[in-house]
């Protein structure tokens, strides 16, 4: 898949260039995402890296970060790309939120914090190929391989609004180049990829219940609060807004509170 190499060579050309320079030789990258390289026999193995897209309820016209999951099956993972299929037409019920990033097209994505001093993770819209590409890459300071299983990152996606109540697959390119993985060694790792889903909820009646669950948590509290402050966009969490007038204010933050309370009673 020479475009999407392409690609992420030019979204990250300097960290790159400057990583092949000065760690490991100019083929790193290059071996790490050409098809078919081989495993070294120390590394033979059934297993592959698996990557999840995660679940999340969001109401017609609403967004949320999609959390992505890693299970590495034993290998030293430092490098890893993988593609989301974003539909066409009537399956287009959701779409990549960007913005914030250098280039039009790049997706708000966020690594985890207690990775953040050893990788990026960076998600850009490939309109020709109706996807999105996330690579989760080393800083400079480390190269280090990812030092736990479990969520290392997330990106942020918007339901249409007017999409009907029900549960969508957020689906994962599963063609045989469209996720690629390596070691700190540039050795190639087998990789699989596990579908998500989006469930549209309609908007609930219980005020800052982001992801209606029918009960205001104390992560929804501090969702609100990071709304009111400018720091988080209504979208997020739209059953703030109980009077619908388009903006989060300080009285249906103390509603959400109250909700919290009696559990929306
Ligand atoms: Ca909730
Ligand atoms: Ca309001």
């Amino acid at each position: 898949m020479a475009g999407r190499n392409g690609l992420f060579l030019g979204i990250l050309a300097v960290p790159v260039s400057l990583f092949a320079a000065t760690a490991a030789g100019a083929g790193v990258l290059t071996s790490a995402f050409s098809a078919g390289a081989g495993l070294p026999s120390s590394r033979q193995s059934t297993d592959a890296v698996v990557v999840s897209l995660g679940s999340r309820a969001i109401v017609s016209g609403g967004e949320a970060d999609i959390p992505f999951e890693m299970r590495r099956a034993g290998f030293e993972v430092a490098v890893l790309q993988f593609a989301i299929l974003l539909g066409s037409g009537d399956t287009a019920v959701y779409e990549p939120v960007v913005g914030g990033g250098t280039h039009p097209d790049d997706v708000q994505c966020q690594i985890e914090t207690d990775l953040s001093s050893g990788f990026g993770l960076g998600g850009v819209v490939q309109p020709d190929l109706g996807d999105v590409i996330v690579s989760l890459i080393p800083s400079l300071r480390s190269f280090e391989p990812l030092p736990r299983d479990g969520v290392f990152g997330r990106c942020r996606f918007r339901v249409e609004p007017g999409t009907a109540v029900g549960q969508y697959p957020l689906r994962c390119d599963h063609t045989p180049d469209a996720a690629s993985a390596s070691d700190t060694d540039g050795n190639t790792l087998p990789i699989r990829c596990e579908d998500g889903e989006i469930t549209v909820i309609d908007i609930p009646n219980c005020g800052g219940d982001c992801d209606g669950d029918g009960r205001v948590s104390i992560d929804e509290l501090v969702q609100g609060v990071d709304i009111l402050l400018g720091n988080d966009d209504l979208a997020s969490c739209l059953s703030l807004d109980v009077n619908r007038d388009g903006v989060g204010s300080v009285d249906e933050l103390l509603r959400a509170v109250g909700d919290a309370l009696d559990d929306c009673q």
